[in-house]
């Protein structure tokens, strides 16, 4: 029962029926007086004209002459006491009156802090228990911890690179789940079952037809599906791999695909495309090379090599002293493979690419061992 349903009862519907049950009946008043008077102290208010008008309010609710608390209980209690009780009722009414002197406007006015703050912050004291063990006088309006300012991962800041030089050509970027399922994975890109690509030793697979995609490609499907052609995106994102660790190898690991799709495109469009990027990318000095390759997604298929970076094409350990250094793969889209993303080969064909971020980061850093990018360690990490 709260306290306002109480005190519309009479002593006798309340079972107060000796003198130390109406002193129990008193206290609780008074405990509530007190309870309520607290709250109000502690929590505080941001301006003057609502410390007024809370005040006001806590002092109308208990002493207001007709309604309040104090003359309710009069009515309801002492003036209906039986005449056995009535000196011990009129004695706990005027400890009372005492106590609630204290709800007067003047005294509450007193009481009560200016505390000025934002609304959370007044929530949190106001909810917190302030004051009270529960929040072992911790103080809330302390500023926090100040933590030094990290910077961009460089596998995140050469994929952004990526992303704005083709950005720059009128390339959109799409993105897409990296648990995929079988049919987008490797169906859709015409990697038949018996596929090296296929086997469990590549792909980590969470049942039958659902794994970690392997590649971006299943997102250029899903895109080729949504929006058809002409269509000029890149899909950049996380892929998985069932590999062993090491320098040249991670389970994880990032990679920017590419695809451009139009009536009329040629090996010309990949060859002039691919040239501009890599020399944007590595440096308007380096040449670039397209080799003989094979991927089942693309016919014909080629890896774009630039002269390497470190002898300028003589010849050294880098490139095997070929002068070449292979950076990605690409080619032209497979009839088929254009026919499951729902667009007619007839009418158009497209070329595409696949690249790995790491690699290249590895490339333009200088970095020997792909690890290091995955190891959160902060002595490699606040070089870039
Ligand atoms: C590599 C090779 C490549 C593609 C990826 C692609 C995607 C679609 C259609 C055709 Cl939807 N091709 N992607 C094409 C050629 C090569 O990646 O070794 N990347 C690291």
């Amino acid at each position: 029962m709260t306290i306002d349903e109480k005190v519309r009862k009479t002593l006798k519907e309340l079972e107060a029926k000796t003198p130390d049950e109406v002193n129990n009946l008193f206290a609780g008043v008074i405990a509530a007086v007190e309870s309520e008077r607290q709250k109000l102290v502690t929590r505080g208010t941001a301006d003057e004209s609502e410390r007024e008008r809370l005040a006001k309010e806590l002092r109308d609710r208990w002493l207001a002459r007709k309604s309040g608390i104090i003359s309710s209980i009069d009515e309801c209690w002492l003036k209906t006491a039986p005449k056995e009780l009535k000196p011990a009722v009129g004695r706990a009414f005027n400890e009372l009156r005492k106590a609630s002197a204290v709800l007067e406007t003047n005294e509450l006015l007193k009481a009560i802090p200016l505390k000025r703050r934002g609304k959370r912050q007044g929530e949190l004291i106001f909810s917190a228990d302030a004051g009270t063990s529960k929040m072992g006088g911790r103080d809330l309006t302390l500023p926090g911890y100040r933590r030094p300012l990290g910077s961009v991962h460089p596998v995140t800041q050469v994929m952004r690179e990526i992303e704005d030089i083709f950005l720059g050509l009128g390339f959109s970027i799409e993105s897409g789940p990296e648990i995929e399922s079988v049919y987008y994975n490797f169906e859709a890109l015409n990697i038949p079952e018996s596929h090296p690509a296929r086997d469990d030793w590549d792909t980590l697979y969470v049942n039958s037809q659902v794994l970690l995609r392997t590649h971006t490609s299943p997102v250029q499907i899903r895109a080729m599906e949504k929006h058809g052609a002409p269509l000029y995106i890149i899909c950049p994102g996380k892929c998985y791999r069932h590999d062993n660790p090491d320098s040249t190898h991670a389970t994880m690991f990032h990679q920017v695909e590419g695809l451009a799709v139009d009536t009329d495109i040629s090996f010309a469009d990949l060859k002039g495309t691919l040239d501009f990027f890599a020399r944007k990318f590595f440096g308007e000095k380096i040449r670039t090379n397209f080799f003989p390759s094979f991927f089942p997604f693309t016919e014909p298929s080629g890896d774009l090599a630039i002269s390497c970076v470190f002898c300028e094409g003589k010849g050294c350990r880098v490139c095997k002293e070929s002068g070449w250094v292979e950076v990605m793969g690409c080619g032209m889209v497979h009839p088929e493979v254009l026919r499951h993303g729902g667009i007619d080969p007839g009418r158009y064909s497209g070329w595409a690419f696949g690249l790995g971020v790491e690699r290249f980061a590895m490339m333009k850093y200088d970095i020997n061992d792909i690890q290091l990018f995955h190891q959160g360690d902060a002595r490699f990490l606040e070089q870039f």
